[in-house]
């Protein structure tokens, strides 16, 4: 397990490379070339470049998150097979950089839907929540409108003014895509990019869908254990994996989380790891602090299981909550999710030494 964090560059994030060294806890980061749109190319010298700002800083670059998929990929467009091939140089030029993991999602027109990006909580703190109440009430041609103002001056992935701008394009190209339609799509995508990723050990990791259910009548095809076993089976090669985003995947109660680390054994690739505090049932739900107690899942058990089956990959501790008066994108303030890796590597250490004394 190497214990990392994600960041938006220089130029993006509030939070530098040496303060995120300093945790102590951190030793990778995880990131992307912001200035990319999907069915881009990226060069090498510009992989090469990320890398060695992320080396010079005493840190290790272990994976990327994300390079996106194209709208005509996930919708077999005209243009799919020529973002096809620019995502197939991209992984070859990420391989000769020895990065070997790359996150990506397959979710039509919005990577991730929150209703609010700063509830306050009882103790000061502010953190994203969902309630299906207001998703119901809600045009979703003006949810950028209503979410924009909060995000403290900076842009969220796959929230991006540009693309926002196009939602109304965006719907009517995802007018006649079903979930089965959305498998296929996938499948095509997965099959085409196999080689690479077998030839320079690419490690792919799908991103669940968030929440785990359809919203404004979308499909979702990486939101239950039934459907992430369709899109492993679809394509056997253990290099089609999963990232295990446990506050994406978990949004929905049904999903069992640990059994579903048990099924993902050996496909399992990245690990986002938070907690969710539902407050009304399923339709409302909160980012809470990592700690179990402050929320609804059972963290210790998920870290078990991802240690009982094996995994061995990067692991981060997703969206945190906003605390000690922090200025930063929703999510990605520094001091919270210095709190969540100290405590998973304090959960991690201490599942390792009581396994090895069986
Ligand atoms: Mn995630």
């Amino acid at each position: 397990m190497e214990m990392t964090m994600r960041w938006y560059g220089k130029e993006h994030d509030t939070v530098t490379l040496e303060q995120i060294r300093q945790t102590g806890y951190v030793k990778g980061i995880i990131s992307t070339l912001y200035n990319k749109l999907p069915g881009e190319v990226w060069e090498l010298d510009e992989i090469l470049a990320l890398k060695k700002e992320v080396e010079d800083a005493g840190l290790h670059l272990a994976g990327i998150e994300s390079v996106n998929v194209s709208d005509a990929i996930k919708t077999a467009g005209p243009d799919r097979d020529k973002d096809i091939a620019a995502y197939i140089k991209t992984l070859e030029n990420l391989g000769k950089a020895d990065i070997h993991l790359v996150c990506y999602n397959f979710m039509p027109v919005f990577d991730w839907t929150r209703t609010e990006l700063d509830r306050k909580r009882e103790d000061g703190s502010t953190v994203m929540a969902y309630n299906q109440d207001v998703i119901d009430r809600m045009d979703p041609k003006k949810m950028f409108d209503t979410i924009k103002d909060d995000m403290n001056g900076t842009v969220m992935p796959g929230w991006e003014p540009e693309r926002m701008a196009k939602v109304q394009e965006l719907f009517e190209m995802y007018k006649d895509i079903d979930e089965d339609k959305l498998f296929d799509n996938l499948k095509y995508f997965l099959e085409a990019i196999m080689p690479v990723c077998d030839q320079y050990n690419i490690n792919m990791a799908i991103h669940p869908d968030d929440p785990a259910w359809s919203v404004f009548g979308l499909p979702r095809i990486i939101s239950s254990q039934a459907k992430l076993k369709r899109m492993m089976d679809m394509v056997p090669n253990p290099h089609n994996g999963v990232t295990f985003c446990m506050g994406s995947y978990g949004t929905n109660l049904n999903n069992d989380l640990i059994a579903t680390v048990r099924m993902l054994k050996g496909r399992i690739h990245f690990a986002h790891i938070r907690n969710l505090r539902f407050n009304d049932g399923m339709r409302d739900f909160e980012e809470s602090a990592h700690l179990s107690e402050d929320g609804t899942f059972d963290m210790h058990g998920v870290m078990k299981a991802l240690y009982e089956t094996g995994f061995d990959g990067p692991i981060r501790p997703d969206h945190g909550r906003m605390i000690w008066g922090e200025k930063a994108m929703p999510g990605y303030g520094l001091y919270d999710r210095a709190l969540g890796a100290a405590y998973l590597c304090g959960l991690w250490e201490s599942i390792r030494k009581d396994a090895r004394k069986l």
